[in-house]
C-alpha cells in the first residue's frame, strides 16, 4: 500500500478503522463521505497521522476520483449509488472493508454468514476459540472491523468472522479456512432488489474456498440445501437440528452428535444448552460443526457451549417488574429473526415493533404470533403496512406509539402478571436510532425505570 492513495468511502465504524489500517501501511487516504454535516475533528481524531488523510463531504470531483487507484468502500453503501459508478467508470479498483483486512490478514478464518443467527454462532465460535488460544479475535459485522486487527494477526492465530451480504458482495480473494451459511430467508431486499441476488452474495462466502476446507451448510433450510448441492470447491459439512446425517453434526437422542465416515462422537445433551429457543439449537450444531473442523479439541468445545449465555440484544431477559418479564430482542431485525423470539415466548406477550422500513413483508411474523400475542405495539416507519398486514390476518389488538419509551409506558400499563413484554421489532432500527444496540440499550433503560 505504501505510497498508494486509496478512497475510503463511507466514514462510519468501518470506514474509519480501513483509514487506520491503510496509514498504519503507508498509504495516502481521501475519505469520502456523503453526509455533509459530519463533525470533521471529531473524524480527525481517529487517526494518528491526520496530514496523509483528506476529508471529502457531499460530492467527489472527477478529477479527486482519478487520484486514487482503490476505493474501499462500506458495507453500508450501495454497490449501484452513482458516485460507486463514477469511480468504477474511472477504473478505480473497488474492494469492501473484509477484501482489505483478507489483504493483510496472516491468521486462520472461520467466516459466518446466513440471514439470522450470525451474531450468536459468532460470538459462540469466538468464545470456543478464546478458551483454546487467548489471542483468538472476533470481528466484521458484529461490530468490531476486521481491519483493526486483520495487519497484526499471526500465522495460527484464530480469527471468527461474522461477515453480512453487503461485506460478501466487494470481496475478491477473501478466503476463510472453515465458512458457514446458516439459513437463507429474504432480507435486505431493498439494497439486493431480489432474494436470487441476496443468497448470491451470501454464497460467495465459499467462492474462495479449496477442497482442503470446509463450508458448514444447514441441511435442515431448503435454499441453503440446494445451494449447497452445487459447491464443487470444498468440502460441505452440513449440521442438521432435523435428520439423522450419514455425516455431519447433528441429534440423535438429545445428544448432538458429530459423525463421520469412520467414526462417531457425542459431543453434550441438547438440554445442557443455556441459550432459548430451537434456533439457537441449529447455532450451536453450526458453531461445533465450525470449531470441530478448525480443529479445536472437544473437550474445548464442549466445556465452551455448555457455559454459553448467549448475546446482548438477542432475547436478552431484562428484567421481571410486577409479576411481568421484560426480554431485549432488539436484533430482531428482520421478520424471520422476529418469529424466532416469538417463538422462544412461553408467556402472553405484549409485542413492540416496527422500524426502518427494508421492503420485507410480515405475513408470516403475523402468522407465528398463533394467539401468543395480546397487544402489538407498532413504532417507526413500518408501523402503518405491519398494521395493516396484521389486520388482514384477523390480528386486530394494534397500538400506535410515538416513540420507544411510550411503547414501554403501554407494555407496563397493560401487562398483567404472568405476561411478558418482547422488544422484537422485525425491522431495522434506522429510522429512529443510529443502530439496533442504541434501540436496544434505551429499552433496557426504559425497563429499569419501571417502579415495581
Ligand atoms: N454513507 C454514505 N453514502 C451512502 C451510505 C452511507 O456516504 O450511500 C455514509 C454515512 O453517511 C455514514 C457511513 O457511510 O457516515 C456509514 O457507513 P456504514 O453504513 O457502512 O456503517 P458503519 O458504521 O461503517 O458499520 C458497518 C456495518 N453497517 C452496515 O452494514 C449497514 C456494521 O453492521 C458493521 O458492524 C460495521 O461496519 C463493522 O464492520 C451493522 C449492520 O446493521 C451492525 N449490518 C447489517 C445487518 O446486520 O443486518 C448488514
Amino acid at each position: 500500500m505504501k505510497g498508494k492513495k486509496v478512497i475510503v468511502a463511507g466514514a462510519g465504524k468501518s470506514g474509519v478503522s480501513s483509514v487506520g489500517l491503510l496509514l498504519r501501511n503507508g498509504a495516502d487516504v481521501i475519505l469520502f463521505d456523503q453526509n455533509e454535516a459530519l463533525d470533521k475533528e471529531a473524524l480527525f481524531s481517529n487517526f494518528g497521522n491526520p496530514d496523509r488523510v483528506e476529508l471529502v463531504l457531499g460530492s467527489m470531483t472527477p478529477e479527486k476520483i482519478r487520484e486514487a487507484s482503490l476505493m474501499v468502500i462500506s458495507p453500508g453503501i450501495a454497490l449501484d449509488a452513482p458516485f460507486v459508478n463514477r469511480v468504477r467508470d474511472a477504473g478505480v479498483t473497488i474492494w469492501g472493508e473484509i477484501e482489505l483486512a483478507a489483504h493483510f490478514n496472516r491468521g486462520r478464518i472461520a467466516a459466518i454468514t446466513g440471514t439470522n443467527g450470525k451474531t450468536t454462532t459468532t460470538t459462540l465460535v469466538g468464545e470456543i476459540f478464546k478458551a483454546f488460544r487467548k489471542d483468538s479475535l472476533v470481528v466484521g459485522n458484529i461490530g468490531t472491523p476486521f481491519t483493526q486487527f486483520a495487519d497484526s494477526t499471526q500465522p495460527n492465530q484464530l480469527v471468527a468472522a461474522e461477515i453480512s451480504s453487503f461485506q460478501l458482495e466487494t470481496i475478491q480473494d477473501f478466503h476463510p479456512e472453515v465458512s458457514a451459511v446458516l439459513n437463507l430467508t429474504p432480507d435486505h431486499l431493498n439494497r439486493h432488489h431480489t432474494f436470487e441476488n441476496y443468497a448470491d452474495a451470501k454464497m460467495r462466502i465459499a467462492e474462495n474456498q479449496t477442497q482442503d476446507n470446509f463450508c458448514v451448510m444447514n441441511y435442515d433450510d431448503p435454499e441453503v440445501r440446494k445451494r449447497a448441492e452445487a459447491l464443487t470447491n470444498v468440502q460441505v459439512v452440513y449440521f442438521s437440528r432435523l435428520s439423522e446425517l450419514k455425516t455431519g453434526v447433528y441429534i440423535r437422542d438429545d445428544n448432538i452428535v458429530i459423525r463421520e465416515p469412520e467414526h462417531e462422537t457425542t459431543v453434550l445433551p441438547v438440554s445442557d444448552i443455556r441459550i432459548l429457543g430451537t434456533h439457537n439449537v441449529e447455532n450451536v450444531l453450526a458453531a461445533v460443526a465450525i470449531a470441530y473442523k478448525m480443529g479445536i479439541p472437544l473437550s474445548v468445545i464442549r466445556d465452551t457451549v455448555e457455559a454459553f449465555q448467549g448475546v446482548e440484544h438477542r432475547i436478552e431477559f431484562v428484567r421481571k417488574v410486577g409479576g411481568v418479564e421484560y426480554y431485549n430482542d432488539s436484533k430482531g431485525t428482520n421478520p424471520d429473526a422476529a418469529i424466532k423470539a416469538i417463538q422462544a415466548m412461553k408467556a402472553p406477550t405484549l409485542l413492540i415493533g416496527g422500524g426502518y422500513n427494508k421492503n420485507s413483508t410480515y405475513d408470516e411474523w403475523i402468522e407465528a404470533f398463533e394467539g401468543k400475542v395480546r397487544y402489538l405495539v407498532l413504532m417507526g416507519e413500518t408501523a402503518q403496512a405491519i398494521s395493516d398486514c396484521a389486520k388482514r390476518h384477523g390480528f386486530n389488538q394494534v397500538v400506535f406509539v410515538d416513540s420507544l419509551e411510550e411503547a414501554v409506558k403501554f407494555c407496563a400499563e397493560h401487562a398483567r402478571p404472568g405476561d411478558a413484554v418482547l422488544l422484537s421489532p422485525a425491522c431495522a432500527s434506522w429510522d429512529m436510532f443510529k443502530s439496533y444496540e442504541e434501540r436496544g440499550t434505551k429499552f433496557k433503560e426504559y425497563v429499569k425505570q419501571l417502579e415495581d
